[in-house]
């Protein structure tokens, strides 16, 4: 054996020994009243609850009309693939609407050969699947365009969440009505106030559009559409239509206001990008992110997470000198398709200043383009469909901020 350690060996040791110093230090200090191991514990309860040290929380976003606002998902804080359903991200455009399951009904019709209504207890009879998919908000990350977004992983990626969602293909409900030639589209549209509505691609809706009425093994939250949603995966989350109450069949799409005003892509030369669905290849480093601390120079583990609308990430690189040399990152298995991917790379911190980036390539072979790339194809006029390459600037006093 090598009788001198190396210095990574000994910064280890180091670490080691500091974090049982800690450990011990905890205990000395903080001895908590109704937590000894011989002393009786908490009563069982029936809906479970976090523990109370814990406090990650959803950020809202700061806006005068909280009902037609939305709220982000603390991904700086997560562990994995999954998002809890208490910390799912939030965009409503007129609040969350009470919905009573035994009354809630959605109707089918149009170009049908047998229009039909079905409630909830209908829906639950046939054969229902669970997949897990992330939803994102094509408004996600908005601000990189300019490259004046939020401080944290929250306030720049956090308009992305992924949950297992139960429900029926609605293929299955599609072919139960029999779609007439020649219909092409299909309307969504909730039951909140705005009556959202959304031109869905008959295309799109054969192939794996799910009517879910669940969400990580339970009933759908509220905030998330209870009782019934559209998942469109990989498309943007707009057209997810929540409170999902009718399908019309239709000839041609409905330019609705969320695909025509909004939900479009302005381009430099005046003209609009219209029903630009998919969610393209996007990643983002978790830890260290904006607005956390590294505890001084020594090993730290890069996490992360990546997405693609197209299907499965094939790779992540993990650059650490902005952008000049990249590493292969180690890609947590499963890992599902139109799902988040959690990627790892240990590092060694030499605690000088560093750009942290990470870009993921998806299983069509498309690239997470570069912010300036990006920019050069679409412009700046654009609000949606940001996903360019995200930088994290450690300071040599461990701070990391949005660069
Ligand atoms: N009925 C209805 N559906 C809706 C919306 C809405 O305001 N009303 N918001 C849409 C938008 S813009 C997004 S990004 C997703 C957000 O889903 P979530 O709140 O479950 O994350 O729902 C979509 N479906
Ligand atoms: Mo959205």
């Amino acid at each position: 054996m090598n009788p001198k350690p190396s210095t990574s060996r000994r910064r280890w040791l180091g670490f080691a020994a500091s974090l049982s110093a800690g450990l011990t230090a905890c205990k000395s200090s903080k001895p908590a009243a109704d937590a000894g191991p011989s002393l009786l514990g908490k009563p069982i309860r029936p809906y479970g609850e976090r523990s109370p040290f814990e406090t990650a929380a959803r950020t809202l976003a700061d806006d005068r009309f909280p009902e037609t606002s939305n709220s982000y998902t603390p991904l700086q804080d997560s562990y994995g693939i999954l998002t809890p359903s208490s910390l799912h991200y939030e965009r409503h455009h007129s609040g969350v609407p009470s919905l009573d399951p035994a009354r809630h009904q959605l109707l089918i019709h149009g170009l049908v050969d047998r229009p039909l209504i079905f409630s909830l207890d209908d829906l639950k009879r046939l054969p229902s699947q669970s997949r897990i998919y992330f939803i994102e908000c094509s408004g996600n990350s908005n601000g990189e365009w300019s490259q004046k977004s939020g401080l944290n992983a929250a306030r720049s990626h956090g308009l992305a969440s992924c949950s297992e969602w139960t429900g029926v293909p609605l293929s299955l409900l599609l072919a139960e009505a029999g779609i007439r030639k020649p219909a092409q589209w299909l309307i969504a549209e909730g039951a909140d106030a705005c009556k959202m509505q959304r031109s869905l691609p008959l295309e799109k809706a054969m192939k794996d559009t799910l009517v879910a009425w669940g969400q990580n093994g339970e009933p759908l939250r509220p905030e998330q559409g209870y009782p019934l949603r559209l998942v469109v995966p990989g498309w943007e989350g707009n057209i997810s239509v929540k409170w999902l109450r009718r399908l019309k069949a239709t000839e041609q799409p409905y330019m609705s206001r969320d695909e025509t005003s909004k939900y479009t892509d302005l381009m430099t030369d005046g003209t609009a990008r219209i029903f630009t669905f998919t969610m393209e290849a996007k990643s983002v480093i978790t830890f260290p992110s904006g607005g956390q601390k590294l505890n001084g120079p020594g090993p730290y583990q890069i996490t992360g997470l990546a997405w693609s609308g197209r299907g499965r990430i094939e790779r992540v690189e993990v650059s650490t000198d902005g952008g000049t040399t990249w590493r292969a990152a180690t890609l947590q298995e499963p890992r599902l398709p139109i799902a988040f991917t959690r990627f790892h790379l240990p590092w060694d911190w030499n605690g000088s200043a560093a750009a942290l980036q990470s870009r993921a390539l998806d299983e069509t072979g498309y690239l997470q383009p570069t912010h300036e790339a990006l920019i050069a194809a679409r412009g700046a006029n654009s609000l949606y469909h940001y996903n360019g390459i995200k930088t994290w600037q450690v300071w040599r006093n461990g701070t990391v901020t949005n660069a």
